[in-house]
């Protein structure tokens, strides 16, 4: 049967990158029917530097930033990796599982720990293990991800089949990724080459889910473009990463196609489209960020949820991870 996993960070706030690469998409897919488990990953969070403070914070934040897409915790799984120690458990195993070669050529680790890996932690380099381990500790089939994660969700396939292998067992899952939609990948708006990111230094960058409307206005209006109009056609944009930009994300916030997007706007110049956008975000984005700032009043019902969250993806995880204990012949 399907089962579908996904996790974001608490690493900082969340951005439109997540909100239309992940959390849009969870809320959407939330009635096919699918058994859904999505984590808050504060594990993965600390591989680079947190503030105990913030990372806490940024946690229930998360936690609210979910259910204010949509998210419903009564249908779907909604909990905080540390609380399910079955995380760490498995993540060692697939650390004796997973290859050296495999995780430095992941580009995520190379852009991460860039020139200085000596000084990178062990966890951001073991962090696609650990990924795997929360994709796997459920036997999930399906993870919806932006185009950024693709390579680490193969990583866990190689993982899975080389366990499969190792140990004779048709055990895991080999998991597939889900990248779908106008918006799987959103880049920067001062840089065209560069993916929308939390952690970007440039705040001018991204737009933040609880971003102000003047402010989601200003970072529209200075976003880098070209001097060219928009083209007559998506063919048009093809070399043009920054005006692609803002129509996919154009797309994505109003659900058509790019190709019905250039019909409405294709010709005109970015003095008339930025402020369309402008006000498409936050017509979109404005009533989830007052439902955070509301959840993020009542603080004890978030942890409550994110309890309750934990306790049944425990009933998922606890199993699977003891049956691979007695796989690897471990004595219990
Ligand atoms: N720019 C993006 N476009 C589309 N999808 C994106 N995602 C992130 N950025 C974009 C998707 O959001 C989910 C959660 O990502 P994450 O927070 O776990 O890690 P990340 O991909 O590393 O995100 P950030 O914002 O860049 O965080 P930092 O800066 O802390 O590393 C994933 O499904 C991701 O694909």
């Amino acid at each position: 049967t399907p089962r579908v996993f996904s996790g974001i960070q608490p690493s900082g706030g969340l951005t439109l990158g997540n909100y239309l690469g992940a959390l849009k998409r969870f809320a959407d897919s939330q009635n096919s029917g699918v058994e859904s488990i999505y984590c808050m990953v504060d594990m993965h969070a600390i591989t680079v530097w947190q503030e105990p403070e913030k990372l806490k914070r940024a946690t229930r934040e998360l936690c609210a930033g979910f259910i204010a897409s949509g998210v419903d915790p009564e249908k779907s799984v909604l909990f905080n990796q540390s609380q399910v120690p079955e995380h760490a458990q498995l993540a060692w195993i697939f650390n004796c599982v997973a290859r050296m070669g495999w995780m430095k050529r992941m580009t995520q680790w190379k852009d991460k720990a860039g020139k200085n890996a000596e000084q990178a932690s062990l966890g951001l380099f073991a962090y696609p293990a650990l990924m795997a381990a929360d994709i796997l500790l459920y036997h999930a089939t399906h993870v919806p991800v932006g185009e950024d994660q693709k390579q680490h969700v193969e990583l866990t396939r190689d993982i899975a089949a080389k366990f499969n292998h190792d140990y004779g067992v048709e055990f895991f899952p080999i998991t597939e990724p889900v990248i779908e939609g106008a918006a799987t990948r959103v880049m920067s708006l001062r840089d065209g080459s560069k993916k929308m990111s939390k952690s970007d230094p440039s705040d001018m960058s991204r737009i933040n889910m609880t971003d102000d409307a003047d402010t989601i206005a200003a970072k529209i209006r200075k976003a880098r473009t070209d001097p060219e109009p928009l083209p007559s056609e998506a063919a048009g944009l093809s070399d043009r990463a920054e005006a692609r930009n803002l129509v996919n994300i154009y797309a994505a916030l109003s659900e058509q196609s790019v190709d019905a997007v250039m019909a409405e706007v294709g010709g005109k110049p970015f003095s008339e489209f930025k402020p369309m956008l402008a006000e498409l975000a936050v017509a979109k984005l404005s009533p989830v960020s007052s439902e955070m700032a509301r959840l993020m009043e009542e603080p004890a019902e978030i942890d409550a949820i994110l309890n309750r969250g934990s306790e049944r993806a425990r009933e998922i995880a606890a199993p699977i991870l003891a049956k691979t204990y007695e796989i690897v012949g471990m004595v219990r």
